[in-house]
């Protein structure tokens, strides 16, 4: 299932049809390929964390999203084996928890709602046992074909930093032993958030593409996955647009690369966690009059800014095609995610 599409996305639609049918080389295949996967497909991740009762699952999640989105501890347990669809301001997720104990029926039940993504097993620091718990993320990933397990060691504040490795180091060598795709373990702590940032980027690597871009813009402390992710629109969209300036297509120049473009820039500001409306639109379109316009040979007016609205018409003049989008592209890169604090 896809999301709705976002009106900066739905140009991009013709865009694909259009590719589909014209023989392109390989490389803009792939090209195409990826940033339909990144931006067209896009959905949010479903993740299952599996770990006991009260051993720091919500609060991971609150953690990565670095709100509090779940409630914890003594308030009110989540269900056991239920999908939570979390939405906070626009920073999607879907999150499911379980425990080594979960019911069969419920367990095959809520992954014939939605297999994962990835499966995260979480123990506790102080947890007596840690196998069952990867016993049963290692057969979700199993029954699911290649879906990934990142394990985590949780609450490491409650022993010392020696004592924090050591479980770490047992840890690994039990999830080998079981088997386990990898047997890396994330230590993370949630009062000093130490470990969170290394771990968000190391789950959103380990996503399918298509859940991305969603999962780093609804977690802030990835700033590397950002980046990368924003690179690598980027660079596709240019790729693409150089091939509209070589191959003739049916379409125009400017019916290509004003959705491309539209589409490039708003992901990466999506992905800054910010909303494609006139006041961001602005904001960025300032930002590229004062820092990049020289290398666009051309300064927007205030009534050229509104035609980037998506949908607005002409986004910029065919003139501009590889190099320019790539320009566009490093600048929207540097005004939303470089500037980040
Ligand atoms: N000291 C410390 N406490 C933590 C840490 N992570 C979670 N806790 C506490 O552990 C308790 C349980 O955390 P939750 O996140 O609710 O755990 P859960 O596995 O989701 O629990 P239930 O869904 O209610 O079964 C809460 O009181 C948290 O504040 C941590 O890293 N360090
Ligand atoms: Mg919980």
């Amino acid at each position: 299932m896809t999301e709705p599409r976002t009106s900066a996305v739905e140009g991009l639609e013709d865009l694909f049809a259009v590719l589909d049918r014209v023989p392109f080389v390989a490389g803009v295949k792939r090209d195409a390929g990826r940033l339909r996967r990144l931006l067209y497909e896009r959905r949010p991740a479903r993740l299952v964390v599996v770990g006991h009762g009260k051993s720091g699952r919500s609060t991971l999640l609150n953690l990565l999203m670095d709100r509090a989105v779940l409630p914890t501890g003594d308030d009110d347990a989540l269900c056991d084996g239920d999908w939570i669809g979390v939405d906070a301001y626009g920073s999607r997720v879907s999150w499911l928890e379980l425990s080594p104990g979960t019911d069969a029926a419920l367990l095959g039940r809520a992954i014939r709602e939605g297999g994962p993504d990835a499966v995260i097993a979480l123990i506790e620091v102080e947890a007596s046992d840690a196998r069952a718990t990867l016993r049963l993320a290692r057969d979700l990933a199993r029954d699911e074909g290649r879906v990934p397990v990142l394990v985590v060691l949780a609450q490491t504040d409650r022993v010392a930093p020696r004592r924090a490795r050591e479980l770490s180091r047992d840890l690994a060598e039990q999830a080998t032993e079981l088997g386990l795709p990898s047997s890396r373990v994330f230590s993370v702590s949630a009062p000093t958030r130490s470990g969170v940032t290394v771990f968000a980027d190391a789950l959103i690597e380990a996503l399918p593409r298509c859940a991305q871009l969603e999962s780093a813009r609804a977690m802030p402390c990835a700033r590397a996955s950002r980046l990368r992710i924003a690179r690598e629109i980027v660079r596709a969209s240019g790729s693409l647009a150089v091939t509209v300036a070589l191959v003739p297509l049916p379409l125009s120049d400017v019916a290509f690369l004003a959705p491309l473009q539209v589409a490039m820039v708003s992901s990466v500001a999506h992905l800054a966690g910010r909303a494609w409306d006139r006041e961001t639109i602005s904001e960025w379109a300032a930002s590229v009059g004062f820092v990049g316009g020289a290398g666009f040979g051309m300064r927007w007016g205030a009534q050229q800014l509104v035609k980037l609205v998506p949908g607005a018409g002409s986004f910029i003049s065919a003139g501009i095609a590889g190099a320019g989008t790539a320009a566009l592209g490093k600048s929207a890169i540097a005004w939303f995610l470089e500037r980040e604090v």
